[in-house]
């Protein structure tokens, strides 16, 4: 495939609801949407970094620079042979590895429509429903909380996270065990305690939850290992984890027992996979993180949940629970069993409604090759 031109815009959209965790609140999210052309097809990909340096070091005013000045030069213009050489032309820029996932996103829609493939198939997918769970983020109180979970199990979702914080943890949790006996629970805190709160999290063992996320630094795997020694509950790894190296180290140490594979956070599909598989052989579960993602990022996360090591429910939901309209067509929806069906059309399987998104850009940039 030849890339004769990458569009990058920024979005700006409102969220139903403010969204918290232990690193802050989002309320509208500035996406970045990469629209590439290749061979007279075109692919999407979305950038997923948060508006400040909260989650990870990414921006979404990082990640236009690193597209803009580095990432658009290296690859408009360029022939591959398949969207799976871009990882190695991207390999060149340290970090950034959400602004190179959107741009590679793009360009694996666009082969998988080329091979007329879904782009589950193409990556090696199996799945056709995947397992949804919902992220509930910090209320303002418990009764707030638990209504919320009613309502998401209403819905049917086969799991429900909730994120904590130091202050909002055991009582959030025991409540929720309370009011739901068999639920699939299991807790984010994103990175809110130290190794020093081992025993207060060890309080958290008798509620049996599937897993406690990132309970410790964003960049540490070391004294997550010291941890996971102290508890029952499994420690799922999300911030920790950018590249399959970070995965093995981790597994390797006993630091997790479950991984979160986001693409945006290890930097595209050509890694992801890579973890995935590595997962696989050493029988680590892995499920699909989400970044409060629009449309085309939500259809990205489908197609990866497809390979067979996703063994466990994502935070891979319906759009109506993030937007009041979506950018694409149909909008993401989840069955009452908790489940969503894959699409079978060729590509991400889900058209991007341009009109909308004419409408929610607030800048916009072209790069063509000569
Ligand atoms: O840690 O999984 C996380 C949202 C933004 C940043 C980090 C995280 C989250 C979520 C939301 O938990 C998941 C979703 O998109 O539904
Ligand atoms: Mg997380």
């Amino acid at each position: 495939m030849r890339i004769e031109s990458l569009i990058l815009r920024e979005v700006r959209m409102e969220l139903k609801a403010p969204f918290e965790t232990s690193f802050g609140v989002t309320k509208t999210r500035r996406i970045l949407l990469v629209e590439a052309a290749a061979d007279g097809l075109t692919g999407w990909g979305e950038i997923t970094a948060g508006e400040g340096p909260f989650y990870s070091a990414e921006t979404t005013e990082t990640a236009w620079h690193v597209v803009r000045d580095f990432v658009a030069p290296l690859v408009v213009g360029k022939t591959m042979a398949a969207a799976a050489e871009v990882a190695g032309v991207l390999q060149p820029i340290r970090g950034h590895n959400m602004a190179k996932a959107g741009v590679e996103a793009a360009l694996w829609d666009i082969e998988a429509q080329q091979k007329g493939l879904t782009l589950g198939k193409l990556l090696g997918g199996e799945f056709t429903d995947i397992a949804c769970g919902v992220s509930i983020g910090l209320q303002e109180s418990l009764p707030t909380l638990l209504g919320k979970v009613e309502l998401e199990l209403g819905a049917g979702y086969q799991r429900v996270k909730i994120k904590i914080k130091p202050g909002k943890d055991v009582e959030l949790v025991r409540a929720v065990r309370e009011g739901f006996p068999q639920v699939k629970l299991m807790v984010d805190a994103n990175s809110a305690y130290r190794l020093e709160d081992a025993a207060h999290l060890k309080r958290l063992d008798d509620y049996y939850l599937m897993m406690i996320e990132q309970p410790l630094a964003y960049d540490d795997i070391h004294q997550h290992a010291r941890l996971q020694a102290q508890l029952q509950t499994p420690v799922c790894l999300d911030e920790s984890i950018h590249n399959v190296r970070h995965a093995q180290a981790a597994i390797e140490l006993r630091a997790c027992q479950i991984i979160n594979i986001k693409l945006g956070r290890v930097g595209g599909y050509t890694e992801a996979c890579r973890v995935h598989d590595l997962c696989r052989q050493r029988s680590i579960p892995v499920w699909c993180g989400g970044m409060l993602e629009a449309g085309v990022g939500r259809a990205h996360n489908i197609a990866l949940s497809t390979l067979p090591g996703f063994s466990l429910p994502g935070d891979v939901s319906a759009s109506q629970r993030y937007w009041d309209e979506d950018i694409i067509e149909p909008e993401v929806e989840v069955t009452p069993q908790g489940t969503i069906r894959v699409p079978t059309t060729p590509g991400l399987g889900y058209r991007v409604r341009r009109d909308r998104v004419e409408k929610l850009t607030v800048r916009r940039e072209t790069w063509r090759a000569r």
